[in-house]
């Protein structure tokens, strides 16, 4: 039966091992995880993923992968005798994922749709594993609303382009609306480990998801333009002003998906350009390589801290 938006509403938090909530996964002789080229009949997850906790999202395959190198030196990781760092998921070239111990790095690509996907495949891939007590993080790049470039959001709230707290999806001709609730301990514990002695600030804000770059996020520079910049400015002020402090395109699923399926999760990115001072990001790359950083160090000092790493 297709369930109303009302159930889908009810937040469940995962107690012991993670189950998926969908019946049918048990039935299923094989679950083979396409896009990761994994399966569970294919590969022992098990043995493979079983000690997993945290899990990180983040759109681009390069900074996972230099996230994934960097959490190797904060844990002080020892990788097992004779291997070197490996994409788990080589035999598909759509996401990278890696495993440093208890921590996952996923790539997820650029939009919702392409965040749904690879969020099936790891919530399975933790199911099939076993996994308890597993929080997933998002760490991104945004555009923010009248805060120097370079600052960091952990989003209290993540909307859409409506400013709706919810994710649209059309299933089975029907629009069902999933919350988009992120957990709010874990974004004021990550708030209270920023450090004091950055030259960057660190806020707790609302996130606005937008299906694109350029006409969704209310730029001028886009191939097409059907609006003026009074219109842009207008609009751009007034999310501003209903609270909204930056504008990517993932957090909105991430926090459906999340919430739907009962896991803590939180949003942290970083801004690239004040969204009211212009559209195009012409900061050099060296800059924009270290400010992606930050949100990478925040995560890191959260996983230190609850695996009790000083
Ligand atoms: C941030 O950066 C990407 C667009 O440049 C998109 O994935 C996002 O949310
Ligand atoms: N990512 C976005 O989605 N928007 C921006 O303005 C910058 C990064």
């Amino acid at each position: 039966p297709i369930k109303t938006a009302e159930q889908l509403a009810t937040y469940v938090p995962q107690l012991g091992p993670l189950q998926v909530r969908n019946p049918h996964i048990c039935d299923m002789k094989e679950d083979v995880l396409y896009h990761i080229a994994l399966g569970n009949k294919t590969h022992d997850l098990k043995d493979m993923f079983k000690d997993v906790k945290f899990v990180c999202f983040g759109g681009s395959p390069n900074r996972m992968q230099s996230f994934a190198k960097y959490m190797i030196k904060v844990l002080n990781y020892k990788l097992p005798a004779g291997q070197d760092l490996c994409d788990i998921a080589h035999g598909s070239d759509r996401y990278v994922l890696y495993k440093v111990g208890p921590v996952l790095s996923v790539s997820h690509g650029m939009g919702s749709p392409s965040l749904s996907i690879i969020f099936h495949e790891i919530y399975k891939l933790v199911h099939h594993a076993g996994c308890s007590d597993v929080v997933f993080f998002r760490i991104g790049t945004s555009g923010g609303l009248g805060l120097e470039p370079g600052s960091v959001v952990i989003t209290d709230e993540a909307v859409d382009g409506l400013l709706r707290p919810y994710m649209e999806v059309a299933t089975l001709g029907m629009l069902l609306q999933h919350p988009s609730r992120l957990t709010q301990e874990v974004a004021q514990e990550l708030l209270s480990m920023a450090d004091p002695e950055n030259d960057f600030t660190t806020i707790i804000g609302k996130t606005m998801s937008t299906l694109d770059f350029y006409e969704g996020q209310a730029r001028l520079d886009g191939a097409f333009c059907d609006y003026t910049e009074e219109d842009k400015m207008a609009f751009l002020k007034r999310i501003h002003n209903r609270g909204i402090c930056n504008i990517e395109m993932e957090s909105l699923c991430f926090a459906a998906s999340c919430y739907r399926a009962g896991i803590k999760s939180a949003v942290v990115c970083v801004t690239l350009l004040d969204r009211l001072k212009g559209d195009q990001i012409s900061t050099p790359h060296d800059v924009l390589e270290e400010w992606q950083k930050r949100p990478q160090r925040l995560i890191a000092a959260y996983i230190k801290k609850h695996l009790g790493i000083e």
